[in-house]
Order: C-alpha cells, then structure tokens, then sequence
C-alpha cells in the first residue's frame, strides 16, 4: 500500500522528463546543410536551427520552423543577424543565452538572459524557454515574435509583429500590428528607415465591436486557435471567425504576411495534405483599406493595387518600371527624363516631349495637388498635358484632379468610372541604370568590341581576342581588371572595355614592340578574306618574326590559321609574362630567347614554374596553367595543318574539350 503512491510519482516524474526534454547549457549548432536542428518535444512538429536561404549555398537564418510538413514553413526567425554565413555557430550559454558567432568568432546575436540559464525547453507548441535551474524562464521565443503567432502564444502591450520585405527577404518590410496604443488590435504602415508608423490604421478591432472604450491588453491566439482581445477588465472579445477546421487535427499560425494582410493558416497535420489552407484574412480589401496622407499604400510609389482573392497584386503603371526588379510590391519610377524648362507650375513643357496614356477606372486618391471644376474631359487632358507638375489627371463627372508625383495609393476601383491620363515623357531616362541594364551593358560593351576591332591595329585585335578568351588570373603583373560581365551568362568568357584593355597593357606601349607593326599583322582578322591569289601579292609582308606564322615566309599556302599561330604567341607571352623574342640580357639560366621554344622546353621538362617564373598566383591553378601552355603550343605549331581552329581553341582554354598532347612546335622546321 505505501509503495503505489511512490510508483506513480516515479512515473510521473519520467512523464514530465520525456515531455520536455532539455536541451543542456553548452549545447551547440552549426550552420551547415548537415546539420541537426533541435527539436521540439515530445512529438518533433517543429525545429529550431540554421534554414539554408533559397537560392544561396552559403546564407542561412536563425530560425523555428513547423519540421514536419514539406516545405518547413519558419514561424520564428532572428532579424538582426539575418542572413548568417555559413558556419556560424549557435551555442546555448549559460549567462548569454542563446549566442550566435559568425565563422570567425564575431557576435552576431546574443538573446541575452536576466539570470545563470540552466537548460531549455522547447515544446511542441513551438515554443523555445531558457530556464534557470527552479524552471523560472529567462527568455523565451514566444515573447520575441516575428511576423508570425502561433496557438498558445500572446502579443502583449509593447509587442509587435512586423511583416517580411518579400516572401523570400526576411528583412523588416513596410507593416505591422500592434495593441495601438493599447486600446486595439491594429495594423498600420510604417516608413522602414526610420521605423515609425504612419499612424493610419488599415484594419483595427475596434470596428469588429461595440464595446469600444474598454482598451485591450493583450491578444491571444488560444490553442482553439481562436483570436481573442483580452480587455483591461478581463472580458475576452474573440475577433476571428469561430467556424474553423479543429485544432486538433491541424497546424495553425497566424501570420502578418509581407504584403500586410494578416492571415490565419492551417495545415493538416497528416495525410496527403494541398498545403497550407486560408481559414480567414485581413483586411477584406488591403487596396483601398490603407488610405493614409503619408506612405505609398499596400503597393510601392507609383504603383497600381488590384485585390485578387483578398491578396494585393500591384503592377507598375505603362511608362513605369519596378525600382528593385525582386520587390514586386515595391515602388515603380518613371522610364522617362522629367523636363520643365522654368520649373515654374503652368509652365509649358517643350512641344512633344510627353504624351498621354489613359487608364480607366484607376485613382490615386491621395496625391492632389489641384482640382479643377466644373471641367470637361478634354480641358482635364490639357491641363495636366501642359503642366509641368502634373503626373496625372483624373477625371471623373465633371471634375478634373491633377496630382503630382510620387503617386500614392494606386488602386483600381470599378465603381469610379474614371479615367487616368497619365503624362509620360517621350525622353528616356538614360541615366538610370536600372533601366534595362542588361541591354544597356549589352550595347556598350558591342561598341567597345566593334570600335577595337574595327578602329586599332591589328595587334590590338589579337590582344583583345586573347583577353576575351583568357581566364583573368593569367593576367599578371599588371593592374587587376574589373571585367564587364553579363550576369545571365553562364560563360566563363569575360568580355573587357578597350579603357581596361589599355589599363593592363599600359596603354598597349609596352608590349607593342618598336612600332614594327605600324607599317604593316594587312590585319591578321582579315587572313580569312584572302584567296591564295591576293596572298601572293602580299609576298612583301613586313614583321618581327615570331609574332606572323613561318607560312608568310615561306611559298605555301596562307590560310586562316595564320591567325591563330600568332594568336598562340599572345597567349604564351602573356602566360609567361615576355615577350616572343628576347634581345636584352635580363632572361634566366637556360632560358631560350624564343618564346615558343622555351614554352616547349619548359612543357617537356614539367618545368612550367620556370615558364611563368614562379609566380604564385599562375602556380595555384596548375592544371589551368598546363592547359593553357599546352594550347600554346598547339597554336603556334608551324605545321598550320596541325593548329586548331580558333573555336576549338578558345574550347580548350575554357577547358570545355580535353587538349591533347602537343608536339614539338618546330619539329616541322627541321623537316623543311
Ligand atoms: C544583449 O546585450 C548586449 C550588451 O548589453 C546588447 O548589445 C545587445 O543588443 C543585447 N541583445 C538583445 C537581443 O537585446
Ligand atoms: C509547454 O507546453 C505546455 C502546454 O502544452 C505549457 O503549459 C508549458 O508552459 C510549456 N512550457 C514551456 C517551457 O514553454
Ligand atoms: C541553482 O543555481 C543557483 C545559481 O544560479 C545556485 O545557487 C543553486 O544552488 C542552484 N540550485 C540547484 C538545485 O542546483
Ligand atoms: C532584403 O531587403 C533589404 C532591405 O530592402 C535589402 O537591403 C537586402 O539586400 C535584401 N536582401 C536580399 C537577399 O534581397
Ligand atoms: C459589451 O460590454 C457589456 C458590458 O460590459 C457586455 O455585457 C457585453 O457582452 C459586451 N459586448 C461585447 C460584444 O463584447
Ligand atoms: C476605357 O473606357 C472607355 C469608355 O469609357 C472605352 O472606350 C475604352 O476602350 C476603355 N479603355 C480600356 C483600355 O479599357
Ligand atoms: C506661375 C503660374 O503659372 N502659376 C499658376 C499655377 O496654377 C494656377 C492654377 O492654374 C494659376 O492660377 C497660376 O497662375
């Protein structure tokens, strides 16, 4: 009889250990795409630990996240260190609470804890708690919520959810909600700098209920998952709809998305499950609910808001373009040059420089600067045509509103049945480089390419050819490059401005040689032009031998591949930093005072270190450098028949095809 008591005790006890397993002092994570996460107990719905960021392999973010369903949706994340490096750690200290170090050591977060932190807890509500060793909690995750609340969790006074930038950007986006002056559940807009709120509501609790006077102290998200506003004097007002899936068989979190409308989720625990499911939002229409003097809206400056299944989908107006191309609720700016020639309001613009695009039932309702009235369709029209200040005009009955911009608040809004003329001007803006860059970039770099080929000698064409086809490494002692590349290019080649050209060459002075080719290398680009006729009244070439193919010296037949024998001596010069033939006294023990032929010595004996003469940076990248050497060789091999074509060349540079082999250059030579 006494010992039954005490066995129920004991098991009591094992219960309460395996319901909320600790996680001890002195436990660590790492961010690494192996790493375990801790779970949450007893039954492991959510973790906490490093979730890699999409599109990167290196960021991770410090976050909670529900473990069981498939995408792993985060629910907790820590703001201020995001996004961290890979190979941060994480460690669970004693007076510091949760730390974060960044690879090197550096503090990236630290929760901080008000006492000696003994272990922690982390439920399967999803809640993390740093406790001393009487249980009493430190710190703990449900207290520092972030865009999202889960059930069981409270926002107290002072507390508040702040949205995403964008779904993918976790940084502070533009809204958030808070007990208002702790009277009401309300969401507001805020300007992000400077973190203060526009002070325009765009949903609040107090129009859900009568009883408005009795202010609010804390909102709930009860474990029914129902959404309670706790008022001073302890009556609940439950603010959600109470016709929702059970609890019981679902997951749920409420979350202040990153376009501001606040909605609660479910998920079906188990089973083949579509995702998570909207149980309801706020607000109804976000477009035209936010409504402030201040701010840009739900969508950026500039931008039209549209409500699709209660969701804002915002789109830059024609003549306007995104101003972060990844934010697309962002702001949009103008395409086009604005131009007043006085600056003065009534001022006329220069004739033809805007037109007029009309938009039907769209306003910004908030961006007046004058209103004209009684006015008719086509006095609204001119008017704003001929205002220096006028973004736009609207009108709608006999009214005429012009406004200025920034826009603000686009939306569109069928029951006004108006029409928009908006003034775009017929001047692009050049000067933004947002604007379209990529064709931009494409453009200059042609004319850069079409200006070097077409208007310098033809050593500068093989130069630009060589730099175009050579991994930048190999560039050495001389200024480093910045090389202009197409971002979407998935092509190792590098294409480089004639000035960056000029730049590494030291105005092309240096290896120029004495100006021997000045009175020609005819241009080596146009070998591929002649027919063997026109070759044999260029019998007279004029060059500095090791830089033109031995054909020109000889009766035989010129043909493409001249080109690419002296292609071959560029890129050896440029391997090993001299050039082609030596006459000063300054080359090492044994070096050959022809180029090609102390390239082929130096392959043959494995002494490439010799070639480049040490140099570290060329060194790091043997197998680079051995390959580069070796297409070298092959293209200044004086068989022509045995130099590959300059596409196969440029093949083998970017290690595309396998280089074979190379034979002696000159073996050819001693044949003839
Ligand atoms: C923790 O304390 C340090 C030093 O007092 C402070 O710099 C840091 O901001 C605090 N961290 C948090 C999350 O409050
Ligand atoms: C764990 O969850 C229970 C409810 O399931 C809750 O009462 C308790 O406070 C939680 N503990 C911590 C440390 O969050
Ligand atoms: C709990 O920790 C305090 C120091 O923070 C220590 O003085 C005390 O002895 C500890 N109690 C137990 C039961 O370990
Ligand atoms: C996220 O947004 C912030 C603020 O606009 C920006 O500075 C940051 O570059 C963005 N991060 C990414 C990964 O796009
Ligand atoms: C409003 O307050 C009164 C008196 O405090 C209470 O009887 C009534 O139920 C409240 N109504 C709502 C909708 O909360
Ligand atoms: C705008 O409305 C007018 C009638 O008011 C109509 O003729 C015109 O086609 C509409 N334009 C567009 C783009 O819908
Ligand atoms: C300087 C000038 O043209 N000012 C004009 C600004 O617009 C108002 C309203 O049309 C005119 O009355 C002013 O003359």
């Amino acid at each position: 009889m006494e010992l039954f008591p005490l066995s129920i005790f004991l098991l009591l006890l094992v219960f309460t250990r395996l319901s909320y397993a600790q996680i001890p002092v002195g436990t660590t994570l790492t961010a690494a795409s192996n790493s375990d996460p801790w779970r949450s107990s007893p039954a492991g719905d959510f973790a906490l630990g490093f979730q890699q960021l999409q599109g990167t392999d290196n960021l991770y973010i410090l976050s909670i996240w529900f473990h069981k369903i498939p995408d792993k949706t985060i629910v907790w994340y820590e703001r201020s260190s995001y996004p961290v490096p890979r190979g941060s750690t994480l460690r669970l200290d004693a007076t510091g609470g949760l730390v974060l170090n960044d690879p090197q050591g550096r503090l990236l977060y630290n929760s901080n804890a008000t006492g000696q932190v003994d272990h922690a807890t982390f439920n399967d509500t999803g809640n993390l708690a740093l406790q001393q060793n009487d249980s009493s909690i430190l710190w703990e995750s449900f207290r520092h919520p972030t865009d999202t609340i889960l059930p069981t969790q409270t926002i107290e006074l002072g507390d508040t959810l702040v949205s995403r930038k964008s779904e993918a950007n976790f940084s502070e986006g533009r809204f958030y909600a808070a007990l208002n002056r702790g009277r009401d559940f309300a969401f507001n807009t805020r300007s992000v700098p400077s973190n203060s709120g526009y002070d325009d509501e765009y949903y609040s609790s107090i129009n859900t209920s009568p009883n408005a006077s009795e202010p609010g102290i804390r909102v709930v998200l009860s474990s029914e998952a129902l959404i309670t506003v706790v008022k001073r004097n302890g009556q609940e007002q439950v603010i959600s709809p109470n016709s929702i899936p059970p609890s019981s068989g679902n997951y749920y979190r409420a979350t202040l998305d990153w376009d501001g409308v606040f909605t609660q989720y479910y998920h079906p625990k188990t089973g083949n499950s579509p995702g998570w499911q909207v149980a309801w939002s706020w607000p109804d229409n976000i477009c035209n609910d936010i409504n402030g003097d201040t701010g840009s809206g739900a969508c950026g400056y500039n931008s039209i808001c549209r409500i699709e299944a209660q969701r804002p989908v915002c789109t830059c107006p024609p003549g306007f373009s995104l101003a972060d191309a990844l934010d697309r609720n962002g702001d949009c700016k103008p395409n086009f040059q604005q131009i007043c020639t006085n600056g003065e309001n009534g001022s006329l613009p220069q004739d033809n420089e805007y037109s007029l695009e009309i938009i039907n039932n769209t306003d910004w309702p908030k961006s007046d600067y004058q209103i004209i009235s009684p006015c008719s369709e086509e006095q609204c029209r001119t008017s704003c045509l001929n205002d220096c200040f006028c973004g736009v005009s609207i009108h709608r009955g006999n009214s005429c509103w012009k406004k200025k911009l920034p826009l603000s608040n686009g939306r569109v809004d069928f029951s006004l049945g108006s029409k928009a003329f908006l003034k775009l001007g017929k001047k692009k803006d050049i000067t933004d480089p947002s604007l379209n860059p990529r064709s931009r970039k494409e453009r200059q770099t042609m004319v850069v390419v079409l200006s070097v080929l077409f208007g310098s000698s033809a050593f500068i064409n093989f130069l630009f050819i060589t730099a175009a086809c050579l991994p930048f490494f190999l560039v050495k002692n001389k200024k480093p490059l910045n090389p202009v590349r197409d971002p979407s290019s998935s092509s190792n080649l590098r294409c480089f401005t004639y000035k960056e050209l000029e730049l590494a060459t030291d105005g092309f002075k240096e290896e120029l040689g004495r100006g021997s080719f000045g009175i020609v290398i005819s241009d080596f680009g146009l070998a591929k032009l002649l027919t063997m006729d026109q070759s044999k009244t260029l019998t007279g070439i004029r060059g500095t031998k090791g830089y033109v193919a031995p054909e020109w010296f000889r009766n035989t037949q010129v043909s493409v591949k001249v080109d690419v024998y002296s292609f071959g001596v560029v890129l050896l010069e440029i391997i090993s930093c001299r050039r082609v033939i030596r006459d000063d006294l300054e080359f090492g023990d044994g070096e050959n005072p022809i180029l090609t032929d102390w390239a082929w010595d130096c392959f043959v004996d494995g002494r490439l270190d010799a070639l480049v003469k040490n140099d570290e940076e060329a060194l790091s990248d043997g197998e680079a450098l051995e390959r580069f050497v070796m297409v070298g060789l092959w293209c200044t091999q004086e068989d022509a028949s045995l130099r590959p074509t300059m596409k196969k060349a440029c093949l083998m540079l970017e290690g595309v095809v396998q280089v074979p082999e190379p034979t002696n250059p000159s073996a050819f030579a001693s044949v003839v």
